[in-house]
């Protein structure tokens, strides 16, 4: 019998509206759907966590409703009266028990932090050893599909000095209207911006070879995942033939493909997931093999509204390097909140609360309205 227990876990699904469309190479989100974990201790505390993924299945493994069907059957059972206090302990328990579930299990260890932290008054990011900087930059990614829009939109960023990095989603169209699109972009902000591409691996090698010759040539500083994440050889011959640098995202599903991508040299930049690695801890673990690599970091997101961010974003804050900064924009996506304090962005960055745990509060009203029934 543990002093302090796990008495319960809930995962609620919910379903927030976007301020526009966001396209992808896979799909076009219309919504974005959360999945909040409550885990609530014998101690009276509860630690929140989030699980969220992109387009149902269309993305990953793993789908809001399979992510609660797993944690209401599988995973929360195997939590249910284990000690509360020892996040080590209780994450091995998981992964013995079952396999991947990864974007399950970051919430999960997200709430066990937040307790955690609740419980001795200490931000989770001082859990994680503390905290090497101040704020995290944060990208904005331009994905409305209309280069006038995005261009648009890339302006009022500036203006706002909310963001100076800009992701294009490319990958869905024609490569040649996509370059003409990545181009017209960049020319009209020009060194008062640094545009990035994410092609969700929608091109194979033969397309890459030249689009990132041409991407290269004409100021674009980062291409994230160009093609399959399933072609390692291919991954490997771009990383090295390609002018601008590649970033590995969907290759990364584990700590393993981290490592394996590593070892083959198939990436010079690695986006940090805590969803793709199952926790925040787990995500540090990757960070640590691009580092003993050589590879750069990005901190990336799985478009997480408050929860799954600054979750992300206690875990960032305490990295060593983080060359091309962070996309945790999340919230920034949603036009409802679910907690009281939404995160902070200011001059180009992230705040990361000082407060325990998280840093968040659940607004239950609101939680209440946009809760899938
Ligand atoms: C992805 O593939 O990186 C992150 C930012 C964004 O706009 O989409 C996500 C997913
Ligand atoms: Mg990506």
């Amino acid at each position: 019998m543990h002093d302090i227990q796990i008495e319960s876990i809930q995962a609620v699904i919910v379903d927030l509206p976007t301020i526009r469309p966001h396209k992808l190479a896979m799909h076009t989100m219309q919504q974005q759907t959360l999945v909040v974990i409550r885990l609530r201790c014998s101690d009276g505390i509860e630690g929140l966590g989030e699980s969220t993924t992109i387009g149902g299945l269309a993305y990953g493994n793993e789908s809001p409703e399979s992510i609660k069907q797993n944690i209401d059957s599988h995973l929360a059972p195997l939590l249910v009266g284990q000690d509360a206090t020892n996040v080590n302990a209780a994450m091995l328990r998981l992964d013995k028990a079952a396999k991947g579930n990864t974007f399950a299990k970051s919430g999960l260890e997200s709430a066990l932090l937040d307790a955690q932290g609740k419980r001795l008054g200490l931000p989770v990011s001082e859990l994680l050893g503390g905290r090497v900087r101040d704020g995290l930059e944060v990208a904005w990614t331009l994905a409305s599909g209309d280069t006038a829009r995005d261009i648009a939109e890339a302006e009022q960023m500036l203006d706002l000095r909310r963001h100076r990095l800009f992701k294009l989603k490319i990958g869905a169209n024609e490569v040649a209207h996509d370059l003409k699109h990545v181009v017209a972009i960049k020319r009209a902000l020009g060194e008062r911006a640094s545009v990035r591409v994410d092609v969700n691996q929608g091109w194979d090698e033969s397309q890459a070879i030249r689009a990132c010759q041409v991407l290269g040539d004409n100021g674009i500083d980062l291409i994230e995942q160009p093609i399959s994440r399933i072609n390692r050889a291919g991954q490997v011959r771009l990383n090295q033939r390609s002018p601008a640098p590649i970033m590995a995202d969907e290759s990364i599903e584990s700590v393993e493909d981290a490592f394996s991508l590593a070892a083959d040299g198939a990436a010079s930049v690695f986006a940090l997931k805590i969803a793709k690695n199952g926790g925040p801890r787990a995500m540090l673990r990757t960070a640590q093999i691009a580092e003993a690599a050589g590879i750069a970091l990005y901190g990336g997101t799985m478009l997480e509204g408050a929860i799954g961010t600054l979750a992300s974003a206690h875990a960032f804050i305490t990295l060593r390097q983080l060359t091309w900064g962070t996309e945790l924009f999340g919230p920034l996506l949603l036009t409802e909140e679910i907690v009281t304090e939404p995160p902070v962005y200011r001059d180009f960055q992230l705040q990361v609360p000082r407060t325990p745990g998280l840093g968040l509060t659940l607004d239950e009203e609101r939680l209440k309205r946009f809760a899938r029934s």
